[in-house]
């Protein structure tokens, strides 16, 4: 069984490389809750339904979120009344999250309610919250510190980034299958997608005893690189490192997971970066890291998954 961590766009492709490779029994998506907020007193999870609408085939590739071949009559029908129209919420992703967040107002977890919404769109392989409690990923930045929608769609990540902390966090656990799939004895390989390292995978690393957790367990553990030839595909990854003063390449990422990963996968522009990457004992393979098609998203899950079974040194 393969764990995969993943945040919103670039984890949800490879999610979906590796649900064409992998069996449901055969694989389990953790995915990023700390994006999550309370708005217009519906509660929305980018991260999960980037990842559940891109398996059940229905995500927009143009706008990396919500549904295609959306319609906005109720965002339009809010701005006239005069109400809060910073976040967009389309018609079709509308219904998410009132389904959400009546489920979740009647006691069901919040993994309860995606396995339901997964079963609704016929998804099949399991896609879990990282955590069932609320926790808010809150960007620290020079001009104050933001709960991280109003830092990445209200301000357009502008303000410059010094770090990120994690309201709620001290109090929560892993979801109940992320713990037990942290935990099983079938667990073969951890897969950290190429989702943000700060505000994708950190947030799932810091929910108490996932760290602790990766760490002990022997399976190798497998990140892929967001960052192609110094730039993140989409989103403030690489503006991020920047502002931290961290190398914007893989070198990076590398510096950023450390000791944590065994291996990671970067991109053929940034293959001379494994002269600086392999000293720091972290194996390297080079591949076309760039998804634009479901081609190279099955390719690169292949890979991911060939480069643990060659760190693992064992078959699976
Ligand atoms: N991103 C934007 O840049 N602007 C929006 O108005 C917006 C609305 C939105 C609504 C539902 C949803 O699931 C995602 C939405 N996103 C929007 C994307 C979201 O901010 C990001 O996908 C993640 O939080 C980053 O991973």
């Amino acid at each position: 069984m393969i764990l995969a961590l993943a945040g919103g766009v670039g984890g949800a492709k490879l999610a979906h490389g590796l649900t064409r490779i992998l069996d449901p029994s055969e694989l389990v998506i953790a995915v990023n809750t700390g994006d999550d907020f309370l708005h217009l007193n519906y509660f929305i999870c980018p991260d999960l339904d980037s990842v559940l609408y891109k398996l059940a085939g229905i995500n927009d590739t143009e706008r990396g979120w919500g549904i295609r071949d959306e319609t906005w009559n109720f965002m339009e029908s809010l701005k006239k009344v005069g109400g809060e129209d910073w976040f967009q919420l389309g018609d079709k992703d509308l219904a998410t999250h009132v389904e959400r967040t009546r489920r979740l107002s009647e006691g069901q977890t919040l993994s309860e309610v995606t396995q339901a919404l997964c079963l609704q769109h016929d998804v099949r392989h399991t896609i879990i919250p990282m955590t069932d409690h609320r926790v808010g990923t809150v960007v620290d930045t020079k001009d104050g510190d933001f709960f991280f929608q109003d830092y990445f769609v209200r301000l357009r990540c502008a303000p410059e980034f010094t770090g990120v902390h994690y309201k709620g966090m001290e109090d929560a656990v892993p979801a109940p299958l992320f713990n037990q799939a942290l935990n099983s004895p079938d667990l073969q390989a951890i897969i950290f997608c190429p989702s943000n390292p700060f505000v994708s995978i950190d947030p799932i690393l810091s929910i108490p005893g996932v760290s602790d957790a990766i760490r002990q367990t022997e399976v190798p553990i497998v990140a892929v690189s967001p960052i192609i030839g110094g730039r993140a595909v989409k989103g403030p990854a690489a503006k991020m490192m920047q502002e931290l003063g961290l190398p914007v390449s893989a070198t990076g990422i590398a510096e950023h997971y450390g000791d944590l990963i065994d291996g990671l996968v970067i991109d053929e522009q940034d293959a001379s970066l494994s002269a600086q990457i392999l000293p720091t004992g972290t194996g390297v393979q080079v591949t076309n890291t760039l998804m634009k098609s479901a081609e190279d998203e099955k390719n690169l899950a292949e890979t991911a998954l060939n480069f643990a079974r060659l760190l693992s040194h064992r078959e699976f």
